[in-house]
Formats: structure tokens, C-alpha cells, sequence
């Protein structure tokens, strides 16, 4: 099988980059994300970071353009691209006091990645940057404001989840009991169109059933006018996730960094930080499992699945040395190496688990930015060695299959279907191949 060589992957990265860089950000995908979302932009701008500075900065500063005046930075920021389901008509944020007006975004969250981008913006060019920086540290603290004042009623220093779209793991197995609480009623929903399946087949998407149930939540949303109190108050899916968690707390470590830097009052962000790792430790952590897990606060009970978002707190350095151990352990065993310890890692979902499909979205392929990050939190650990075949799985598998949005986890047919899946063109892979690679060279992964 004829494999991109290292130079291949970095020119056609760059130049991929380049033909989804559309008036100001870069589209995830040409064709099925045609606007800014949120966790990609930062994940863009870490690979736009190591060669073009300039454009990582119009990436981010684009999509804080977004910002709601309550802090919160929407999962969409929408450009005039046409295509996409539910866009701006369907979300009517202009329903909400806090909203834009222009531009118009959806009514949900992210992980908060960006602040780690801005970091590393800043190490990268020093006093260079620092305008841009300043500009947008507070409003990343008012972001991080948001989640400690909407989205933790109970002040246990854990962010609450109110769709799916917000983990970015949308069709997580993790979600399927929460969601079934759900009844959509015939009829019950406005007329719309998926436009996704115009691009990727039907089995490796959300579901209908799903899908019904993301429009249902955004119904709710717009009734009260995404007012978080009453949303707070009546919406069936509320989860602390850990991956979600994770990315609050590795914000916090983040913001603390550039507060020494900017001569700015670290006060509140210590002690963010400082709960949101408790809590995640406390709350969380699965002993059986020796990963982090889900919480439903609806039912009150743990979600006892272990995805590849359960390996996230590595990342934020939240586990004690042993738990970071027990981890690495898991990760090798056949939960997620499989059978023979040599599939791809990270599956999105437990390979033994009845809900893994190795083709569908979040149910089990391997996405890029999670092996990224939990690269980087293993070499936190002192795990060079896994964090470094974590690395070397991602970019096989774009040196074979291309920058594809996902990918299988086998490694061989005769373990089950190979290659890459989902959207081509895909504007993550692609950036943090770049990164990884230019680790790899510096011999440094970290
Ligand atoms: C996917 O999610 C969007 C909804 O936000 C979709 O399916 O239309 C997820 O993979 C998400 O993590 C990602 O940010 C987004 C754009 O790449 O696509």
C-alpha cells in the first residue's frame, strides 16, 4: 500500500488548510461543515500555529466574534455558506438577550480548547502576540465564568452538558440512555432536512432517532429563550462529562499561565482550577474501570462507559500518579488495543463493548484530536513510550488513508473493516498531523 511520506503529509496539510480557509476561518470540511466551529477552530489553530501565526490568530479572533454577552463562545459561529442543517433560521439565537445579532451562532457550547491554543500562541511569539492575547484573555475568563455560574447549580466545580453537540462526541454510546428519556411525539417537530447524509453515508452518521432528539432539545432552548435557568430547569439531558471537564480544567492551567504573564489577578482562576480537579477526581473516577466516567444528573447515577473521552483528565494532569498508571494499563489492554493488542488506539468507544461500531462517528473510530490529547497527557505522566504510539497510530492512519474525518480502529482485514471514514478533507486531521510530525522531529512530544 503506497503511504504519504512525512514531507506528503505536512504539504498536503498546508495545503488542505488552504482550500478550507474560507473568508476569515477555516471550514472543518468543504462540503459537510461549511461554517466555524469551535473546538475545531482551536485544534486549527494549533497546526496553523507551528508555520503561520498570523492566520492561527484570524482564526480564533473570527470565532470570538461569537462571544455571547453572558461569556458564553457558541459551538457554531455561522458564515453565509448554505448547506447545513440546523443552521441559523432553525437555532434563532435572536431569541436570546445574550446572542449576537451578527454573527449569528448556534445556542450551545464547545469544549473549551481554545485557551490552550491561545497559549500556545503566546509561547510561540513571546511579546509578538501579546495585543492579541490581551484581547482575548478576558474573554476567555468570562467564557470559564459561564460554565462555574450556568452550568454548575450544585458549585461542585463540574460543567454541565445540555446536548450532545456540546461534548463533541455527538453520538457517543454515552448518551444513548440519556437521550431515550427523550419522546419526540409525531408531529411534535418542525419540518427540516438533514444534509448530512448528502455527504456520508447514513451508517457511519447519527441516526434519525438522534437526530430527532438534537432538534427536540433546540425546541426547548428557543421556548424559554435559551434562558440557562429555565433550561436548567427542564431539559432531560444534563451530564458531567470528562472529557468536557477535562478541557475546563487544562483552560484554567492555561489562563493561569498567561494570567502570570499579563500581570493579571490569578485569584479565581486557582480556585476553578483547583475544584474542577477535585471534583473530576471525587466524582468521576470509575475504580473498576480505572478510567473517568459520565454522570446523568438527572438520574443521579454514574454512566459507567469508558470512551476515549475518559482518557481526557491525562491531558488537564488531574489523575495522581497510580491512577495515571492504572490508565495507561487500561488503555493497552484489550478494552481498547484489542484481542491482540495491536489494534489502532484510541477506539472513540470500548471494543468489547455491544454499542461499538468501528465505522460509526463516535461510536469507535479513531479521531485525531483525542489521540492528540491524551498523547500529550501521557507524556504528562512520564508514559513516553504509549504517548508516542498514540502519535504513530494517528499518522499511519493518515499516511494510508489521507486527512479523513475518522478512522477504523483494525489494523488488518481480518479483524474487521479498515481505513478511513466520515468526510474527507478534514481540516483537524490535517492541523494536528502537522503538529504531530513537527513533535516528532523536535524529538520532543510534549
Ligand atoms: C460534528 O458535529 C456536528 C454538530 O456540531 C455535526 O455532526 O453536524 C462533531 O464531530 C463535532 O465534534 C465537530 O466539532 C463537528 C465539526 O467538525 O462535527
Amino acid at each position: 500500500m503506497a503511504e504519504l511520506s512525512d514531507r506528503e503529509i505536512r504539504a498536503g496539510a498546508t495545503h488542505l488548510l488552504e482550500r478550507n480557509w474560507c473568508d476569515g476561518y477555516t471550514r472543518p470540511a468543504r462540503r459537510l461543515y461549511p461554517h466555524q466551529w469551535n473546538w475545531d477552530s482551536a485544534f486549527i489553530a494549533i497546526g496553523y500555529a507551528s508555520y503561520d501565526i498570523e492566520r492561527a490568530i484570524r482564526e480564533l479572533r473570527s470565532l470570538l466574534r461569537g462571544q455571547w454577552a453572558n461569556g458564553m463562545v457558541p459551538h457554531i459561529v455561522f458564515s453565509a455558506q448554505p448547506g447545513y442543517f440546523p443552521g441559523p433560521d432553525f437555532w434563532r439565537t435572536d431569541l436570546s438577550a445574550d446572542a449576537p445579532r451578527d454573527p449569528p451562532t448556534s445556542g450551545i457550547t464547545n469544549p473549551p480548547v481554545l485557551a490552550g491554543a491561545v497559549l500556545d500562541i503566546h509561547r510561540r511569539t513571546g511579546s509578538a502576540a501579546r495585543d492579541f492575547v490581551a484581547e482575548a484573555f478576558p474573554r476567555l475568563v468570562a467564557w470559564q465564568r459561564y460554565f462555574y455560574r450556568e452550568r454548575d447549580p450544585r458549585r461542585e466545580g463540574l460543567a454541565y452538558l445540555r446536548h450532545p453537540w456540546e461534548s463533541g462526541t455527538d453520538n457517543s454510546p454515552a448518551w444513548d440512555s440519556v437521550l431515550a428519556r427523550i419522546r419526540v411525539h409525531p408531529g411534535e417537530l418542525p419540518r427540516h432536512e438533514r444534509r448530512d447524509l448528502a455527504h456520508v453515508p447514513a451508517s457511519q452518521r447519527p441516526t434519525r432517532d438522534d437526530y430527532d432528539r438534537y432538534v427536540w432539545l433546540i425546541e426547548l432552548y428557543k421556548r424559554v429563550g435559551y434562558r440557562e435557568s429555565e433550561i436548567a430547569a427542564e431539559c432531560p439531558f444534563v451530564v458531567q462529562d470528562p472529557l468536557f471537564n477535562a478541557a475546563l480544567c487544562r483552560a484554567n492551567e492555561a489562563l493561569l499561565e498567561l494570567a502570570e504573564s499579563l500581570g493579571e489577578d490569578p485569584g479565581e482562576l486557582r480556585e476553578w482550577h483547583a475544584q474542577t480537579t477535585r471534583a473530576l477526581e471525587e466524582k468521576l473516577w470509575d475504580e473498576e474501570k480505572a478510567l473517568y466516567v459520565y454522570f446523568d444528573l438527572e438520574s443521579e447515577e454514574r454512566i459507567h462507559m469508558g470512551t476515549a473521552s475518559s482518557f481526557a483528565p491525562l491531558w488537564a494532569g488531574v489523575p495522581s500518579p497510580e491512577r495515571a498508571r492504572a490508565m495507561a494499563a487500561r488503555l493497552q489492554s484489550p478494552t481498547f488495543s484489542g484481542a491482540a493488542g495491536d489494534g489502532f488506539l484510541v477506539p472513540s468507544h470500548e471494543l468489547d463493548s455491544p454499542a461499538f461500531d468501528p465505522l460509526k462517528y463516535w461510536r469507535g473510530p479513531v479521531w485525531m484530536n483525542l489521540n492528540w490529547l491524551i498523547a500529550h497527557g501521557l507524556e504528562r505522566y512520564g508514559e513516553r513510550a504509549l504517548a508516542g504510539r498514540l502519535r504513530d497510530d494517528a499518522l499511519t492512519l493518515v499516511r494510508r488513508y489521507g486527512f479523513r474525518e475518522y478512522f477504523s480502529p483494525f489494523r488488518t482485514e481480518d479483524r474487521g473493516p479498515v481505513g478511513g471514514y466520515g468526510s474527507e478533507g478534514f481540516s483537524w486531521t490535517a492541523a494536528l498531523s502537522i503538529d504531530l510530525l513537527a513533535a516528532e522531529h523536535s524529538g520532543d512530544g510534549s
